[in-house]
């Protein structure tokens, strides 16, 4: 279920070969494999995909997102490097979904996720169908243990709470996490009133679940919900984010499985990310259901590498030393 790195998909432009202020991420980008053995490293960042639809399937989705490790990495490609002097991103290559083996592949995610984490290396995982956010918790609880004190930050339009009596999907997730793990506390930014039933509304109710509506985002001021972030991160002794690219106005983001009219604009979530991402306690992140099959011109695809440049330049464990 694991792909080592492909280094084929980080070509693009070439400005210049020797002058490293020309240089874009496809010159720059470090291949892990991790069926090797992993050092420790200082100051770096690891993508890794996890190239599954089977949730959004089994939600009754528009299937498509297990496109996107390899859509989103591509545009990640032609990007320019703007990192700190002393700073490294790496692939960390794939993890794919086969025969509709959710559970065995989000294990998988799991695993990969927290040998990054052990070695050092903030993840970046690009999903996936939302499914993708329960295999990044499965790693990031490992890594941390049993005792520590999580935070969930979901950027999303649904709370992804429903029952999954007849197994996990892709609108599952968090329920599962709650359901199983006392340590976690949930908090979602950019709920839809009409993207989630009353029942679910009441679901978040009764786990005791944070949320912002994405209208009450809009309204602002900003340093509302910086309030609220801080305030949150302020309870846990870490903080994984996780991004629903359905959050996201479908002028913006239409290759989603499930798109908002009203989604957030996306100016609006990167400073949402930017504030999380470079939060001490944010250790993760994970940029979920891009469809590449649905989008318009790349323009989600291209958004979402954006996403995803913006957490790799505001980790607070990529800076330098002060
Ligand atoms: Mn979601």
């Amino acid at each position: 279920m694991y792909q080592p790195p492909d280094a084929g998909r980080w070509t693009g432009r070439i400005d210049s070969v020797s002058d490293e202020q020309a240089f874009r991420l496809h010159q720059r980008i470090r291949l892990l494999d991790l069926s090797q053995p992993l050092e420790t490293v200082e100051r770096a960042a690891a993508f890794i995909g996890f190239a599954c639809d089977e949730g959004v399937r089994r939600n009754q989705g528009r299937q498509g997102a297990k496109e996107a490790p390899a859509a989103v990495k591509a545009a990640l490609a032609r990007l320019p490097w703007h990192l700190p002097e002393g700073a490294a991103a790496y692939d960390a290559g794939d993890v794919v979904c086969v025969d509709g083996h959710l559970e065995q592949s989000q294990a998988e995610l799991g695993i990969a996720i927290a040998r990054l984490l052990q070695h050092n290396m903030a993840p970046i995982v690009i999903g996936g169908g939302h499914e993708t956010a329960y295999g990044h918790y499965l790693g990031v609880r490992e890594a941390l243990g049993t005792d520590a004190r999580l935070g969930i930050l979901n950027i999303d339009a649904h709370f992804d709470l429903r029952p999954y009596d007849d197994g996990p999907t892709s609108g599952t997730m968090f329920r599962q996490i709650l359901d199983q793990d006392e340590r976690v506390r949930y908090f979602c930014l950019g709920i839809q009133r009409l993207g989630n039933t009353a029942a679910l509304f009441a679901a978040a109710e009764t786990y005791g679940c944070r949320y912002m509506l994405e209208d009450e985002l809009t309204a602002g001021p900003i340093e509302a919900a910086y309030e609220q972030i801080e305030e949150f991160a302020a309870h846990h002794d870490a903080v994984m984010l996780t991004i629903c690219m359905d959050a996201i106005s479908a002028a913006a983001a239409p290759g989603v499985s499930a798109p908002s009219p009203f989604g957030l604009a996306p100016s609006l979530a990167r400073a949402l990310i930017r504030r999380i991402v470079s939060h001490p306690k944010t250790i993760s992140v994970d940029l979920c259901e891009v469809n590449p099959l649905l989008d318009e011109g790349g323009k989600t695809v291209a958004l979402a590498a954006a996403f995803c440049m913006d957490a790799l330049l505001h980790f607070r464990r990529l800076q330098p030393r002060r």
